[in-house]
């Protein structure tokens, strides 16, 4: 989140108008605040298994600041199709794997399990479906031997500060190619 909110800067089309969470003590929103950027936070734990109740709550701030586009940046609650029709082709999301390659979660560790030897990380669109929209930019890294997931998990890192700032300026100009890196 921080990556990308500290690209849009200068000659950058896009500006950051809300950093949203459902944590309201992530360190995330204390940041964005530091930097002057309007914050925002639902928890979605009072509303249990009622996902619709939740995401009605998670959209008035995001009506509100009506944004061209909405980055998602380790943000791990599953949205419906009902909310994701809201910014149908402009809501983005950054997966710690090459999809279509591990979907879902605990990617690192099932990538050293099948023994590949490379892993990395995919900027898509996001759509009803997870991590299976279209693919706006991918960063390849190796897997080393004796790798941990926590290992990989830190190399795939440093790629996804790199990538998604890189996506979402070619994004915010209407371009949707795919950025492949290094
Ligand atoms: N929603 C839709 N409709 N489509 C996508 O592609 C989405 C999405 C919501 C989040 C991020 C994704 C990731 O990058 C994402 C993509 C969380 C889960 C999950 O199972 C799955 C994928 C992603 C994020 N969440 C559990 C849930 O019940 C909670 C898991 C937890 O809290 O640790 O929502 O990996």
């Amino acid at each position: 989140m921080l990556s990308l909110v500290d690209s849009m800067i200068g000659g950058h089309p896009a500006r950051p108008c809300l950093v949203l969470s459902n944590d309201a003590d992530a360190g995330g929103l204390k940041k964005a605040r530091a930097r002057g950027i309007p914050t925002a936070a639902v928890d979605h734990r009072p509303f249990g298994e009622d996902r619709a109740a939740f995401e009605a709550e998670l959209l008035k701030p995001l009506q509100q600041a009506q944004p061209d586009i909405v980055c998602l940046a380790g943000f791990m609650r599953v949205l419906t199709g009902e909310f994701v029709s809201h910014f149908q082709g402009r809501m983005l999301n950054i997966h710690p794997s090459l999809l279509p390659k591990y979907k879902g979660l605990h990617t690192h560790a099932r990538a050293i399990e099948a023994g590949d030897t490379e892993h990395g990380c995919t900027v898509h669109e996001v759509t009803a479906a997870l991590d299976d929209g279209p693919i706006l930019g991918q960063a390849r890294v190796d897997v080393r031997p004796g790798d941990t997931p926590e290992d990989l998990a830190a190399r795939v890192l440093t790629w996804e500060h790199k990538l998604y700032p890189a996506v979402l300026r070619r994004f915010s100009m209407g371009n949707t190619e795919p950025v492949l890196l290094p």
